[in-house]
């Protein structure tokens, strides 16, 4: 295949192809199909899976008790925008020869911040021009762009909540950037993950003033991107905490809340991410569920927890019944709204070689492809919609039926309750659900 790039940094790997599930290739598909349709979509349109380049092309495995093991030979360039520009080729050779369609950054994922603002405004700008160039030649395409407003010390309390209004103010400037570079590159999302959005100690913290400036800046962030032409959806990314002690945006329906109190309901939905979810002692499908009752389940971070110890340990996808139970949601919510499923995961410390990130990438694609064509043949084959179909009969018809539309007063409900009388147990058959999940799995 033609590399992007002059140089090739992951030799001896080529583009990886489906197969099919007795192949003993490791470079190859066993379920992903980009082309074969599971109801009525190809899986290629389903997923739009996306590497993520802070964790693939950035994240060297540093942990609190060691420094990273992975010496990227694309960061040896000490000029920021050769090291942007070799890193990019890097990005675009991955991509590329792992076959999905898109990427996600954060800006100073791209390149490296400059000392000042308006030395990061011209790196930044510098670095789109190449990922223009890039995204041509390839065809890879951006499914949402964000700014890092976490990691710089200036927002150590904060950056849309931070208690000093200049910290605000530096935030606005920099998403402005970072919303005119995804709209350049025609970014079909735009992500806000409020990492330090919340606190460590509600002692020094006025809750409710810093909940009004979180709505009234997304606020004008949003109206800015639309009066510069955008059109894609604005995403929250909930996650209840770490690195503060709580974060705003704990929880899908937390979220939900929070744009419908502050009038963003309608260009903003919701980027749900597996571990975060686990975080909020929920399973992503409990998220899913939540997000999509409210018509907004916009792109989905792919990833796992430890499910001993809690952390976010950002591992790639590989349960089964996990991923299961979540494309049976993404399939009765009829998908997601604008967004794709993007890796926000990263290997092991230990995985140093410079294939891991390769079998990391397809084990979490093959995951979700099974887990899509399982839970298609659920809905579609088994007594799965029907059993819970018939769990709400009640309300089909009659004194139910009434009740649901409205014809019924509080009364009725103690007419009809003295009339009954004591009433039969009716069985949730939860073991017969699980045991029509592991059937099909
Ligand atoms: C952090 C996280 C972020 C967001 C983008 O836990 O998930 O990488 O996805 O800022
Ligand atoms: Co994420």
């Amino acid at each position: 295949m033609a590399l992007i790039g002059d140089k090739e940094y992951f030799k001896g790997i080529g583009e990886i192809k489906f197969e099919g599930k007795d192949s003993d290739n490791p470079f190859a598909y066993k379920y992903y199909n980009p082309d074969q349709v599971v109801a009525g979509k190809t899986m290629r349109e389903h997923f739009k899976f996306a590497v993520a380049y802070w964790h693939t092309f950035c994240g060297q495995g540093a942990d609190p008790f060691g420094p990273g093991t992975q010496n990227f030979p694309w960061d040896e360039p000490s000029d920021a925008i050769d090291a942007a520009k070799a890193k990019a080729d890097a990005a675009f050779e991955f991509i590329t020869k792992l076959g999905v369609d898109y990427y996600c950054f954060h800006d100073f994922d791209l390149i490296q911040e400059g000392a000042t603002f308006t030395e990061s405004e011209k790196r930044i700008s510098a670095i789109v021009d190449i990922l223009k160039g890039k995204q041509a030649e390839s065809g890879v395409k951006l499914l949402w762009g964000t700014a890092n407003c976490f990691s710089n010390p200036r927002y150590m309390n904060g950056a849309s909540t931070n208690p000093d209004f200049n910290v605000l103010a530096r935030a606005g400037g920099q998403i402005k950037l970072a919303l005119d570079a995804t709209i350049a590159l025609n970014g079909e999302n735009y992500v806000f993950w409020g990492g330090r959005e919340g606190y460590m100690s509600l002692l020094n913290t006025d809750l409710k003033r810093e909940l009004d400036h979180m709505g009234r800046f997304l606020g004008m962030a949003r109206d800015y991107a639309r009066s510069q032409g955008f059109k894609g959806n604005f995403f929250i990314e909930p996650k209840p905490m770490e690195p503060m002690k709580h974060q705003y945006d704990f929880d899908s329906a937390t979220v939900v809340g929070f744009l419908n109190q502050y009038g963003l309901q309608d260009d903003f939905k919701l980027n749900l991410e597996f571990n975060h979810a686990t975080l909020a002692s929920h399973t992503m499908q409990h998220e899913m569920e939540v997000a999509a009752a409210h018509g907004m389940l916009g792109s989905l971070d792919a990833n796992r927890g430890d499910y001993q110890n809690g952390w976010d340990t950002d591992q790639f996808p590989n349960n089964i019944t996990e991923i299961t139970e979540a494309m049976i949601t993404f399939l009765q919510a009829g998908g997601l709204q604008g967004g794709g499923v993007n890796f926000d995961a990263k290997i092991r410390r230990n995985s140093t070689d410079m294939d891991d990130v390769f079998h990391a990438h397809i084990g979490g694609i093959d995951i979700f492809a099974r887990g899509l064509i399982t839970a298609d043949k659920i809905l579609t084959s088994s007594s799965y919609e029907s059993l819970r179909k018939k769990r709400y009969s009640s309300f089909d018809t009659g004194k139910g039926g009434d009740f649901e539309n409205g014809k019924l007063d509080f009364k009725d409900l103690y007419e009809i309750a003295k009339e009954n009388g004591e009433l039969d147990l009716q069985s949730g058959k939860q073991e017969l659900f699980e045991n029509i999940i592991n059937q099909y799995i």
